[in-house]
């Protein structure tokens, strides 16, 4: 992999230098042929030294590589040490309601992907600020603004995300005061911080898996489909069948026959045999060949990331006419968005009973609020998080957050935006940010933040042109609308897809949903019900909302 990159890294510089050496930069006349240009013409990593390069991409060629390999022993035989994150831990952590046992698993987690890859991240920040400066950017973060063809990117998302932390502070007052009842107030304080690793997800992204303990109704059942998949004898592949017969029903592109044969859609049963188990989706940029690795459980969870990788998928099919530099999302938040807005009707009761998952779909008002919750948990949650993700990394590229201050200024970013902290203190002697997969491999993480606002922009289209949701009719909601089988919701979708980045992000939005912005209008809408719930509940509850900012890294 290192050599292909080497090697296409050399190639798209001779491209950059031929584009100004011949002076295209100044063709005027023809806007296609400029957005083309543009995209060649940009570099990012690319632009360094043939040596500095190979040492970067070394460099993070570890750090995924210690994340990948890293295992941890066992909490009930310290002598048993194969446990890896996929799917081990994460079954732990998921499932485990033991305070001590989630702990031990959070703190080994976090010292054996964080600490190792320090040395690493260092050189990944000397050279990609080194980068930056040849390419003319103040710091790597403006190299990552740039993707986004919008100059007020950074203050719209601030904008977004101060939009919605009333509601996130709801919900995070609702959750402490929920755990709290469960595991304390010695372990939750009023006003604190809540521990990550009470949340059932190691990074705190999202907290749905422990929404059995804190959901609104506990006694109104719930939907959870993995059992129910497991009786049926799901298969990996079945699961993806699904998918791919999901778009074919909106009359979208089918998956090409060596998708089949040439993805990998189940963990390796070789020991030997170790791979990057966190799920991608692949453009080989011919016809037709485009491939998903991930190591699929048979989990609703995993039902949904695989829907999420094949909207990459079908990202990919839509555009493969398109000239190579068109091939990609005109705003990186697209791609990331195409596939959970399908999820958004897979998830909902009315689809889980088409496809036999459950028996009813038709939720009462209690149901509906327990479902809308669970969703908050996963869709509401994931905004601050995604947002610290890169706050973080901007403040560290643009040495706002100095070498000194790398751990505990990660833990303080955690705890500012979204209120949660470390499971046990930690100090400037660990490493933590490494611990979370995108960090390691470069990946830019603004992206899933936008991708969860634009999701529901575009359910809400779907929704609009599947004749299944009239914004004037004040009895017509989002939460149970399924654009199965609908060939209009399919034509509106593939003419935004199949566009690329051939134009502004802007101007596609627009055609697509009206909207002339990323807005969180039709998020906040969606969850409406849930949020008038909600005041109600911590009125009655007296609960009182926010946090003081964390002390648990110095
Ligand atoms: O990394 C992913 C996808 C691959 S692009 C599985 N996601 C983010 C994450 O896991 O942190 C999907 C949502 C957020
Ligand atoms: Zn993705």
């Amino acid at each position: 992999m290192i050599d292909i990159e080497t090697e296409n890294s050399k190639y798209l510089k001779e491209v950059a230098q031929e584009i100004k050496d011949r002076g295209f930069n100044d063709i005027q006349d023809n806007e296609q042929i400029q957005r083309q240009i543009k995209i060649f013409g940009k570099l990012s990593v690319d632009a360094l030294i043939a040596e500095d390069y190979n040492t970067l991409i070394n460099a993070i060629s570890n750090m995924q590589s210690n994340y990948a390999k890293a295992k941890v022993c066992s909490y009930e035989d310290r002598r048993k040490c194969d446990l890896a994150l996929d799917p081990e831990i994460q079954k732990r952590i998921h499932h485990s309601r033991d305070p001590e046992e989630l702990a031990y698993y959070w703190k080994e987690w976090y010292d054996h992907a964080g600490l190792p890859a320090k040395d690493n991240f260092k050189t990944y920040i000397d050279l990609t600020r080194k980068a930056a400066k040849i390419n003319g950017f103040k710091s790597y973060a403006d190299d990552w603004v740039d993707e986004y063809d919008d100059t007020d990117f950074e203050s719209n998302v601030d904008k977004i995300y101060n939009e919605i932390l009333p509601f996130y502070k709801e919900l995070h007052a609702y959750v402490r005061h929920r755990l709290q009842e469960k595991y304390g107030a010695d372990k939750l304080p009023e006003n604190g911080n809540i521990p990550m690793h009470l949340l059932g997800n190691l990074w705190a992204q999202q907290w749905n898996q422990v929404f059995d303990i804190i959901n609104p109704y506990p006694d109104t059942p719930f939907i959870d489909v993995t059992d129910e998949m497991v009786k049926q004898g799901y298969t990996q592949e079945k699961i993806f069948r699904m998918g791919d017969d999901f778009f074919q029903s909106l009359n979208m592109s089918k998956l090409p026959e060596s998708f089949w044969t040439k993805s990998v859609l189940k963990k390796p049963d070789d020991p030997n045999r170790q791979i990057v188990c966190h799920a991608s989706a692949w453009d080989f940029f011919q016809k037709d060949d485009v491939r998903i690795k991930q190591c699929t459980e048979i989990t609703q969870e995993h039902l949904y990331v695989a829907h999420h990788e094949l909207g990459h998928i079908q990202y990919y099919l839509q555009y493969q006419d398109q000239p190579v530099a068109f091939r990609g999302a005109p705003n990186p938040g697209f791609h990331e968005a195409v596939g959970d807005t399908i999820a958004l009707s897979v998830s909902s009761p009315r689809h889980l009973q088409k496809i036999g998952l459950i028996k009813n779909g038709e939720l009462d008002e209690k149901s509906r609020i327990n479902e809308l919750f669970k969703q908050a948990l996963q869709k509401i949650i994931f905004l601050p998080f995604s947002y610290s993700m890169d706050k973080y990394r901007y403040a560290v590229f643009r040495d706002e957050i100095k070498e000194n201050n790398w751990n505990c200024g990660w833990w303080k970013m955690r705890s500012t935006h979204g209120g949660v902290e470390p499971a046990v203190p930690r100090s400037q002697k660990d490493f933590d940010p490494t611990a979370k997969y995108h960090i390691d491999a470069n990946v830019e993480y603004f992206r899933y933040f936008a991708a969860h606002v634009f999701q529901y922009q575009f359910h809400k289209a779907l929704c609009i042109k599947a004749g299944q949701f009239d914004e004037s009719n004040p009895t017509s909601f989002l939460d149970n609308c399924d654009i199965y089988g609908s060939h209009e919701a399919g034509e509106a979708f593939k003419e935004f897809l199949s566009v690329g980045s051939s134009k502004n992000w802007r101007e596609v939005l627009e055609k697509f949903t009206g909207d002339k912005e990323m807005s969180a209008k039709a998020l906040l809408n969606y969850f409406e019900p849930l949020r008038k719930w909600l005041k109600e509940e911590i009125k009655r509850l007296n609960l009182s909302t926010g946090w003081a900012v964390t002390d648990k890294c110095n």
